[in-house]
């Protein structure tokens, strides 16, 4: 028995990752849960466009039939956006969805993972996991978090949403040694908010410079996860303040319904669409688009870029 006995890749990602050509990975969680499903599978295809449109192949992943999918065709797709619902995968899920042959869609976490089994060193979401409010009581942690210190994946994403503590969330990037790359900027953005007033530990001016400290990163710590923060365009940003009224309402529900774990960010994430009208759905889509075109021109970046010389550096060692 061997791992790629759980491992189907998409003929068109194994050629991309033989031949060596730019690949980015996407999850599956945000197109499952993160999403109203009438949305949910136009949008990963208009995900995969902007993947394709950045020179890159995309590669969606998900469990399907107790099998990791790196890559997924329209059937797979519709699995997760028109049949039953499915699981929610992180880390501590994924054997158990293997061994059983079940379905599950993949987070952050579950898709580094499964990038990383493949070679696949470039991944684009929307958000990523976080330091949830209140975790000194509830302990409530992403795994996503833990991921990045652990596993060598950069994830282009838009920041994390304020539903989550980000001060603490970047406390615990710090203190696991995950570089947070500001691509264009010096703060950490906030999902719908272009700017959490927090800083990133580097400012990358473009995609190609960013490329350059993730090949230094992985010399020095091939398993090191890294976030690539990109804000969301002016044009889709919503304003902090109408967020945060938002999140506060929605916190508070969740509280008084008893919702937790892993069902926590799906419903907020849902309460917050409906309180602003839809508008932190249109919100959601553009910055997933935008985070894409980032990603590619990173996995472009990196694919033609030659690495450190080692030998050089060997030598001088000496
Ligand atoms: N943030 C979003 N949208 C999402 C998620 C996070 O803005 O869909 C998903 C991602 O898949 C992330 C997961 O990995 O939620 C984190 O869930 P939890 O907080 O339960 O670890
Ligand atoms: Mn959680």
């Amino acid at each position: 028995m061997s791992i790629s006995d759980y491992l189907t890749v998409h003929p068109e990602v194994a050629d991309a990752l033989t031949a060596r050509r730019a690949v980015v990975a996407l999850e599956s969680t945000v197109i499952a849960h993160g999403l109203p499903r009438i949305v949910a599978a136009e949008t990963a295809r208009a995900v995969e466009a902007a993947i394709r449109a950045g020179g890159a192949v995309p590669a969606t992943i998900a469990v399907l039939g107790g099998r990791i999918h790196i890559g997924l065709d329209d059937e797979g797709l519709a699995r997760l956006t028109h049949g039953p619902p499915v699981l929610k995968l992180s880390r501590r899920d994924l054997a158990a969805a293997l061994a059983t042959g079940d379905d599950g869609a993949t987070t952050v976490s579950a898709t580094m993972i499964a990038a990383s089994l493949v070679g696949i060193r470039i991944f684009a979401t929307g958000g990523i996991g976080g330091v949830h409010r209140g975790a000194g009581e509830t302990f409530d942690i992403s795994a996503d978090l833990n991921e990045l210190a652990r596993t060598g994946v950069a994830v282009v994403c838009a920041g994390a949403k304020s539903i989550l503590d980000l001060p603490k969330t970047l406390e615990y990037l710090e203190t696991f040694g995950v570089p947070v790359l500001g691509l264009g900027t010096g703060h950490f953005p906030a999902f719908y908010v272009r700017d959490s007033g927090l800083p990133v530990s580097h400012i990358c001016a473009h995609a190609a410079a960013v490329a350059q400290i993730l090949k230094v990163h992985w010399l020095l710590s091939p398993n090191g996860g890294v976030v690539v923060a990109n804000p969301i365009p002016e044009s889709d940003a919503l304003p902090a303040a109408d967020v945060e009224a938002s999140v506060l309402r929605a916190l508070k529900e969740a509280k008084e319904r008893d919702i937790s774990g892993a069902a926590l960010t799906p419903f907020l994430l849902n309460r917050l669409a409906e309180a602003s009208g839809g508008r932190t759905l249109l919100a959601n889509i553009a910055l997933l688009k935008h985070n894409a075109t980032a990603a590619a021109a990173i996995a472009s970046a990196y694919r033609a870029k030659a690495g450190p010389e080692r030998a050089k550096v060997a030598t001088a060692g000496r």
